[in-house]
């Protein structure tokens, strides 16, 4: 993007794009050399490639009713995998959905992913979020929250945490939003805490061109996202998201910035959502199908890292054969054991809330109890969704004496 028109329609200069690479994986100058060694770039690649795998299987186990609910990352792998990669594991992580990524690259496991998705008996949220919105204290990610742009001021709140806690003066709170999301009010408050209260936080807005249905031209009428971050006195860089390279390369001097001056810095990463938005979503009713096949292969982020490290004698077509394979069974094994677990009993539904329940809440309890006595023998979809359900019907009583028994607690 070069180029943006006013509301006047007048044409006027775009903020610079940062890029390391060209659409072919062709390295721009040598700076991508200085950054990245083969063992780096690999781990990417993988953590990149193991993402479409994920949400192949994922959004056709959604289709044959098997998972509630999914959201892809197709073509936004180098802007969540690139990111990863620059921080440290201990960096606080605050996520909008879209970026599973992050904490498959810091090594959260298949199974506890597929746990997750599958709300068994071994997720660490006890069963009680969508996929997708996942969480990990062990891997610093705060769990996701769906009301948009709500993760924006915890993050600056973290960050101002972060620099008053001994011991963790190194750290930055990373924060990922949509373009879409940063049209919330919630984005502004964020940004102006986190610049006057100089919080040592990154902010990371993929704009993918869409929230829905909503194309990012209907979003604003500046020059995207990295405009407004000049306006909050936040140091500001905008690059090319499908280019893992660069967007490593500017997260770790960001980051490095950040440290140093004790200040945000506000990321624009450029992409494209090539998925639908999600699993109740039909993208091709509001864009035309020829526009993701382009994306998808003139600006391919995982093709464009693949001819990289093809170009620098680091990868070959049977390592890449191999690879995908792997992937697809690993998912697949992990999916199909989270399965056959169960389900977390009906009582964990109404737990660690309130110490005390308020009226409404005892009632519906009450009422759930009622109904699973009356037709939970009898009405086959709830007999048959029972059977996957701890203790069936009679869950709805469990008293958990032990936390450890689901979900394992937060570690
Ligand atoms: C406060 C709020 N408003 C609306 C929604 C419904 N909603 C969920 S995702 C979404 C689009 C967000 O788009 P964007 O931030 O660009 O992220 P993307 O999905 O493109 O990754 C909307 C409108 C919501 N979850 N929360
Ligand atoms: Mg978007």
């Amino acid at each position: 993007m070069r180029v943006w028109k006013d509301a006047e329609g007048n044409v006027l200069e775009a903020i610079p794009t940062f890029r390391l690479m060209d659409a072919d994986g062709a390295a721009i100058d040598g700076m991508a050399e200085e950054l990245i060694g083969e063992e780096r770039a690999l781990k990417m690649y993988k953590t990149m490639s193991l993402l479409p795998q994920l949400d192949q299987v994922c959004y056709s186990a959604q289709r044959q009713g098997r998972v509630s609910f999914w959201m892809t990352s197709y073509g936004e792998e180098a802007a969540i995998v690139g990111a990863a990669e620059a921080l440290a594991t201990d960096d606080e992580v605050f996520s909008q959905y879209r970026e599973i990524g992050v904490l498959m690259h810091r090594g959260l496991g298949l199974d506890t992913c597929m746990n997750q998705v599958m709300g068994t008996t071994l997720d660490q949220g006890k069963g009680r979020q969508m996929p997708n919105h996942i969480g990990s204290r062990a891997l610093h990610f705060h769990t996701v929250a769906s009301p948009l742009a709500t993760q924006i001021p915890h993050a600056a709140g973290a960050a101002y945490a972060l620099k008053r806690t001994a011991g963790r003066e190194n750290n930055v709170a990373a924060c990922f939003f949509g373009e879409g999301a940063a049209s919330e009010g919630d984005f502004h408050a964020g940004l102006n805490f986190a610049s006057t209260l100089n919080c040592p936080v990154l902010w990371l807005a993929r704009n993918n061109g869409f929230a829905i249905s909503t194309a990012s031209i209907d979003q604003y009428r500046g020059d995207g996202l990295a405009a407004r971050g000049p306006g909050y006195g936040t140091l500001t860089i905008r690059v090319d998201g499908n280019d893992a390279l660069a967007v490593l390369y500017a997260v770790s001097e960001a980051k490095r910035r950040s440290l140093e001056a004790s200040r945000p810095v506000f990321l624009e990463l450029m992409t494209y959502r090539v998925g639908h938005h999600s699993t109740s979503d039909d993208s091709g009713s509001y864009r035309p199908k020829s526009s993701v096949e382009e994306w998808t292969q003139t600006d391919n982020p995982i093709h464009r890292m693949r001819k990289y490290l093809i170009s620098r004698g680091w990868w070959s077509d049977a390592e890449e054969a191999d690879l995908v394979k792997t992937h697809r069974k690993d998912v697949l094994a992990a999916m199909n054991k989270a399965e056959k677990r169960h389900k977390p009993p009906l009582s964990v539904l109404f737990e660690d809330t309130w110490a005390n329940p308020p009226p409404a809440l005892q009632e519906q309890r009450a009422d759930l109890k009622r109904l699973l006595e009356k037709y939970g023998e009898d009405y086959e979809p709830w007999k048959e969704a029972l059977k996957k359900v701890d203790g069936g019907a009679k869950g709805i009583d469990y008293e958990p004496k032990d936390q450890e028994l689901y979900g394992g607690g937060w570690p």
